[in-house]
């Protein structure tokens, strides 16, 4: 009774007065001073940018590595610098190496060539927090919060006018927002969780990094799948503070409508593919040749080859009438053999061709030069591609440049990016039968409508070349450039 009394009387009014003394000399105070001095550096950051031109950062730690990343992040400084001279470009990096060594290497590897005093280099040192090796458990989280250090270490060394990050280190993008005051854009390849994965473990499938432990307990399924859960959360809070985000296509912009819900913040810009020397080749294919039917695809599961053996047996089928035709044609298996495991996939594509009784009619090129390559494009009459849902597919993109008509699956990258409107010179099939018609079609095409699909199979694989890239990429980043 008496502490009931008690707490009534002098508890409860002393923490609600307590409350009451705290925001007004403490909470209140430090808003105001945290709002002066927040107005005062994005003026005096406005003052600067107006006089000197925009400081615009990329956020690249790994900037000389010559992957397909690195080619987006050239080509990008490359079209800034085009449209805004005046513009300063700054790239945050882990690499040590000299800005020489890497813009040749951008030039060498890319043809994108920029200037050594266009470009500055901020060195961060911090680069073991963002290595998955760091972290034996907990990886997602922890390297997303490791990248949140590096960007504050990016920021103490250089506060920009305008952020980019090319790398997809989605945590950063608050610290830029909030503590830079600076708008952020970000191109984001691979979205760093997605549904498929949270379902993964909800279903208990032991994938590559799974351990089969936690797929096996019931508790600890449920204990990650909250882990997952809360993580796409932060990933989906973080998202959000990007002002716009491009994507590198139509899969990875479901991804990440569905993860960050800013439809109309999310350009699908996508990235610059080397086009322009295939698209350049002629046709080498005289009246004697065979009828080749080309496949550029390394030998792995997902490839699906069989498939495309499967088509070529029902191909057979077709032609049952016309036996002369049939001896001519020849399906080329392009692609190269990583290790034992895909050797003995090919030795096994071999006995199904056997099986099929088809072995006459398909040939084998394992570890093909990137110099065979291209005279296979020029002596090969169409183009087959048969993986599911695959994410892009660029093997598509290069055999429709060289200038081959081609059929390639109905799902993922093809359905939804390449084949749209390729008109014509492009089909699409899911099921063998599927194939061999639609092969059939496009070899009955007569020649003077084929010059035809070919020219019109060329110009549609501009729009994943490197102008349209530039031209896209200006169009999304033109609002964070502009001062307000
Ligand atoms: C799973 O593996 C991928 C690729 O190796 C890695 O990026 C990711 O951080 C790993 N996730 C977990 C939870 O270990
Ligand atoms: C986007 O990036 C991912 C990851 O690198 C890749 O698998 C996919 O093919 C890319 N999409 C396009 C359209 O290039
Ligand atoms: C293809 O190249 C891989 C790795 O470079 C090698 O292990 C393999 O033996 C080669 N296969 C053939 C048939 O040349
Ligand atoms: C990294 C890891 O633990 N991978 C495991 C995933 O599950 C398979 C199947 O149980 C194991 O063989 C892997 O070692």
């Amino acid at each position: 009774m008496f502490w009931q009394i008690f707490t009534l009387v002098v508890i409860l009014p002393g923490l609600f007065l307590g409350v009451l003394l705290f925001g007004a000399f403490v909470v209140v105070p430090c808003a105001f001073i945290f709002a002066s001095w927040y107005m005062r550096i994005k003026e005096r950051k406005l003052q600067r940018r107006r006089r000197d031109g925009a400081n615009v950062a990329f956020f690249h730690p790994y900037c000389n590595a010559g992957g397909g990343g690195e080619r987006v992040l050239w080509v990008a400084i490359k079209a800034i610098l085009t449209r805004y001279p005046d513009s300063h470009i700054f790239v945050y990096t882990l690499e040590t190496a000299e800005p020489k060594t890497i813009l040749d290497k951008a030039q060498n590897q890319f043809n994108v060539k920029v200037e050594p005093e266009q470009v500055q280099f901020v060195r961060l040192t911090m680069g073991k927090a963002i290595e998955a090796k760091t972290y034996p458990y907990f990886t997602l989280l922890l390297q997303s919060l490791g990248s949140m250090v590096l960007g504050m270490e990016a920021l103490m060394k250089l506060n920009p006018d305008v952020y980019i990050d090319t790398m997809g280190c989605a945590f950063t993008y608050p610290i830029f927002r909030f503590m830079a005051q600076c708008p952020v854009g970000c191109y984001t390849h691979y979205p760093t969780i997605t549904s498929a994965m949270m379902r993964r473990v909800k279903h208990r499938l032991t994938s590559y990094n799974n351990s089969s432990v936690i797929a096996r307990n019931p508790i600890l399924t449920w204990c990650k799948l909250l882990y997952y859960r809360m993580f796409g959360w932060l990933y989906s809070l973080v998202g959000r503070c990007a002002d716009i985000v491009m994507v590198n296509g139509t899969w990875t912009e479901e991804h990440i409508n569905e993860l960050w819900g800013r439809p109309l913040n999310t350009h699908r810009v996508y990235p610059p593919c080397e086009v322009t020397e295939l698209k350049k080749l002629r046709s080498l294919v005289k009246e004697s040749d065979p009828i080749r039917i080309l496949s550029v695809a390394q030998f792995r599961p997902e490839k699906d080859h069989p498939l495309m053996l499967q088509a070529m047996y029902e191909l057979r089928n077709l032609l049952i009438n016309d036996e002369m035709l049939w001896n001519k044609i020849k399906l080329v298996l392009v692609g190269s053999c990583r290790n034992a495991e895909d050797e003995e996939r090919v030795q096994n594509l071999r006995d199904l061709a056997k099986h099929l009784s088809i072995e006459d009619n398909v040939q084998f090129v394992v570890n093909a030069s990137y110099a065979q390559l291209l005279q296979l494009y020029q002596t090969s009459t169409l183009a087959i591609h048969a993986m599911w849902n695959e994410h892009f597919g660029i093997s598509v993109v290069e055999c429709m440049a060289a200038g081959l008509p081609t059929v390639a699956h109905r799902s993922g990258g093809p359905l939804h990016d390449i084949v749209g409107d390729a008109a014509g010179g492009a089909l699409l099939a899911a099921e063998p039968a599927q194939y061999a018609r639609q092969l059939l079609h496009l070899l009955s095409v007569p020649r003077e409508r084929r010059a035809q699909i070919v020219d019109e199979l060329r110009a549609s694989v501009d729009r994943f070349s490197v102008k349209e890239f530039e031209k896209s990429f200006i169009r999304a980043v033109e609002p964070l450039m502009r001062i307000e």
